[in-house]
Formats: structure tokens, C-alpha cells, sequence
């Protein structure tokens, strides 16, 4: 049982719901240049309307009114506030974030944004992207801004979301904006990233936040085997998906062996002297979003020279032993692996701040029946067997304060394109409508029983 005070929210990001690509001065990101280059999205979708929650937000609002959420993490449109990633800003864009933080807080819902949830402005792209220092310190400017004209109504800022997929989905495997496959490119966007996080966190602090966090998309990894090649394959990809983020976050150093996993190629001239002090600057929280576990076992490199290795080329391959139940994602669903990771990282960093979940759901084959309704029966089970995992890590020591349920609409899956349903709410591409499905009723009644324990006196 999660314990009385346990808060509930639900989550979205910019590019995935709010459309209006082009409409009040926002200026282009590289995930609209990435979707509208032929063959990157699932049957080239693309964000240019998507759940059009820009002109819809009223209703959005209402839909997490009625759910009950006490909180809701959305993310800032970087290019929406600042076209050109640095410089002018855009009145316009500055309106709507002021128009939907007010609405939230009248339903009295409290706001959890999330700096840069894989947006970056083109133009920054177009001079080196995370690459380069540059783009951090356009970050960190950005921040600036969002905390002097937002921070009086945000209670919680997130300032990276899974920089894991920025730097090595981005730039090293192709499959996300910008579509990069690179080795050095790959690692200096990791370093810059943090640093970029680092930057946000000293200009939250200097205009007052009280709770600034960063969201990481950590992995329970488990191997194929106890074969010796087998293991130094997982600790090459706890490295890559884990320890290149949590290290310089929370000890304060990378992983002293991540040459073996890079081939000495991480440890570039980017990476300057003072930048783990910034980036291991303390946290009030740690965003945690899970999904699924994986598999790894050995393979050889896909290229034979390190040299011409992009940086998820570590000689790892995934399996999936699970012989469970998989969403349409293709992930395996085993919530005890979601135990297991908070467990274990509550073991190996004592130190850590306290944590949020801000991501978990389930996209599953949704089907609109007679009734006009969907009964995702298989969401439902997936959400209450994941909760029932945080309650379990919970009850073992781990101190997790609330969960951000993903999605609360069904919306732009990236390279999925819009085949992959993931919302609470039914999102009819066409004409835009909005139907609650019951895992929507379900976590309504969730949160309401909640809350009334929550405030039974104790007895
Ligand atoms: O939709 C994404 C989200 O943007 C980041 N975390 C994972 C989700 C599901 O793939």
C-alpha cells in the first residue's frame, strides 16, 4: 500500500501534444525538421498538430480537474519562448505557458515543468547542437528566463527529461532528432547535457526554486548469463544507460572504467575542469521514469575500429527472456524489475535526494467498442501491478514521494509516430476529441481513495 501523503499527477511534453508548430512566432526544433525529413517517423507523422493541445489546453485542464491529479508535469516548448534558442523572446509563447500555468493553478492543480523534453531549437542544432558548450550555456539562458517569468506558479522544475535518449538516441543511434550516429559527437552531447543541467540548476537556485530535480530514464539490466564475457557486457551498458548520468550526478566523477566501455573515447576536451562541482550540485529530487527492464548479453562490435564505433556500439546486444506480456511498444512487462531498480539504487547511492516517479504507463492496443468507450482492461492491470512494485520499494526503505502516471493523453510517440496509444485519455486524431478511457476512471477512483485516507485522522 502506498503510504498516506503518496501524491499523483500525470504527465505530458510539448512536442508530443501541442501542435500549432508554426503558429505565434514559435520557431522550428529539431524534431520538427527530424519528422518532416522523409523516412524518420512511423509513416511520417509528424508533431505539427498533434492532440492540438495548444488551442485545447482549457479542456486538458478540465480532464486533469476531474481526474483528481494534484499535480501535472508538462514541459516548456524551448523554440515556442525562444524561436532562436537564444536572443528575442516570443511574447506570444511567454501568453500561453502564463495562460496554462494559470488554469492549472485555478483547478488547483500544481505545475511540474520540465525544462527540455528533446526540443531543441533548430537554430542551435544548426551551430553544433548538444555537441557543443554553446548549446548549454543557450540553456542555461532559457532557464533564466522560464524561472523570472514562470517561477512565481511552478512548484517543481525538471530540467532534463532522459538526457539518456538526447545524447545517445540523438546522436549516436539515429533513431531520435537529429538522426546523428556518431562516437565523440555522442559523448560530448552526454558531457554538455549535464553541464547545460548544472547551468539550469544554479539559475533555478538564484531565482529562488525550492524544488529542482532531474529526470533520468535509468535501466534495470539484467544479463543473459553468469559467463564472464556476459558480465563485462552489463557493466559496459550500466554504464551507457545508467552510470554516465548517475556518477557525475551523485559521486561526483564518471565511471572510473568507462574507458572499456568507450575505448577511452568519453574523456574529450570537453570536459573541463569545475564542470563535476556543477553538475553534482545538490538535487531535491530525482525524477525516475521506468517502463521495462532489459537483457544484455555479449556481441561483437558492429565496427571493428574504435575509431569508427558510434557510442551505443559498445558490443552489447538486447534479449528479451521475459516470456511475459509485452505492450505494443515491444517491452516486456515485469514490474518487479521496477522494484528492483529503486531498490538498487537506494543501495548504491545513499545520498540520494528523494524520489519521484515521472513516468510510467503502458501503450496498449486500444479499441474504441460499441459503447463508445474503451475498456483497457490490460492498462489498468499494468498500472496497478506498477504502483503495487513503488509500494514495494517503498516498504524496503526507498523514499519515493509521488508517481506521474504517462500519459494522460494518447499523443505523439515519436519515431511511432501516433500508432502507439499511451494516454488515459482517447485522443481521436481526426477531429482532435478527447474520450476518457477506464484506466482514466480507475485512477480517479485510485487518487480519491487516497486522498481520503490520507486524511483520516490517525487512529
Ligand atoms: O513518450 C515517451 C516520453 O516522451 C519519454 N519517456 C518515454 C515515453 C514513452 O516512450
Amino acid at each position: 500500500m502506498l503510504p498516506a501523503g503518496f501524491r499523483f499527477g500525470a504527465a505530458t511534453a510539448a512536442y508530443q501534444i501541442e501542435g500549432a508548430h508554426d503558429q505565434d512566432g514559435r520557431g522550428p526544433s529539431i524534431w520538427d525538421t527530424f519528422s518532416h525529413t522523409p523516412g524518420r517517423t512511423l509513416g511520417g507523422a509528424t508533431g505539427d498538430t498533434a492532440c492540438d493541445h495548444y488551442h485545447r489546453y482549457r479542456e486538458d485542464v478540465e480532464l486533469l480537474r476531474q481526474l483528481g491529479v494534484d499535480s501535472y508535469r508538462f514541459s516548456f516548448s524551448w523554440s515556442r519562448l525562444l524561436p532562436e534558442g537564444t536572443g528575442p523572446v516570443n511574447a506570444k509563447g511567454v501568453d500561453f505557458y502564463d495562460r496554462l500555468l494559470d488554469e492549472l493553478l485555478a483547478a488547483g492543480i500544481r505545475p511540474a515543468v520540465t525544462l527540455y523534453h528533446w526540443d531543441l531549437p533548430q537554430a542551435l542544432e544548426d551551430r553544433g547542437g548538444w555537441r557543443v558548450r554553446e548549446t548549454a550555456e543557450a540553456f542555461a539562458g532559457y532557464t533564466a528566463l522560464a524561472a523570472e517569468r514562470f517561477g512565481d506558479r511552478v512548484e517543481r522544475w525538471i530540467t532534463l527529461n532522459e538526457p539518456h535518449c538526447s545524447a545517445f538516441v540523438g546522436y549516436a543511434e539515429g533513431r531520435h532528432a537529429p538522426g546523428a550516429q556518431e562516437g565523440r559527437g555522442a559523448l560530448a552531447a552526454a558531457h554538455h547535457l549535464l553541464v547545460g543541467h548544472g547551468l539550469a540548476v544554479r539559475e533555478l537556485r538564484a531565482a529562488g526554486a525550492q524544488e529542482v530535480g532531474i529526470t533520468l530514464n535509468l535501466d534495470r539490466i539484467h544479463t543473459a548469463s553468469d559467463r564472464p564475457e556476459d558480465l563485462a557486457a552489463l557493466r559496459r551498458a550500466e554504464v551507457l544507460h545508467n552510470e554516465v548520468w548517475t556518477q557525475p550526478l551523485f559521486s561526483g566523477r564518471y565511471p572510473a572504467d568507462e574507458a572499456e566501455t568507450w575505448a577511452g573515447q568519453a574523456d574529450g576536451p570537453w570536459r573541463r575542469p569545475g564542470d563535476l562541482e556543477l553538475i553534482g550540485a545538490p538535487l531535491d529530487f530525482l525524477g525516475i521514469n521506468f517502463y521495462r527492464p532489459i537483457t544484455v548479453a555479449a556481441a561483437p562490435h558492429r565496427a571493428e575500429d574504435p575509431e569508427q564505433r558510434s557510442a551505443v556500439d559498445i558490443g552489447v546486444t538486447e534479449l528479451d527472456p521475459y516470456g511475459t506480456r509485452h505492450t505494443t511498444m515491444g517491452w516486456p512487462v515485469v514490474p518487479a524489475a521496477f522494484t528492483e531498480l529503486l531498490t538498487g539504487l537506494h543501495g548504491r547511492y545513499p545520498e540520494l535526494p528523494p524520489i519521484w516517479i515521472t513516468e510510467n504507463g503502458c501503450a496498449d492496443p486500444d479499441t474504441v467498442g460499441p459503447d463508445g468507450q474503451v475498456h483497457d482492461t490490460g492498462r489498468i492491470d499494468y498500472l496497478a501491478d506498477h504502483l503495487a512494485a513503488v509500494a514495494d520499494a517503498i516498504a524496503a526503505g526507498v523514499d519515493v514521494r509521488g508517481y506521474f502516471l504517462w500519459s494522460l493523453l494518447d499523443n505523439f510517440e515519436w519515431a511511432r509516430g501516433y500508432d502507439q496509444r499511451f494516454g488515459l485519455v482517447r485522443v481521436d486524431y481526426d477531429t482532435k476529441t478527447r474520450t476518457p478511457k477506464d484506466s482514466y476512471h480507475w485512477y480517479r477512483g485510485l487518487i480519491t481513495a487516497q486522498r481520503a485516507r490520507t486524511e483520516e485522522p490517525a487512529r
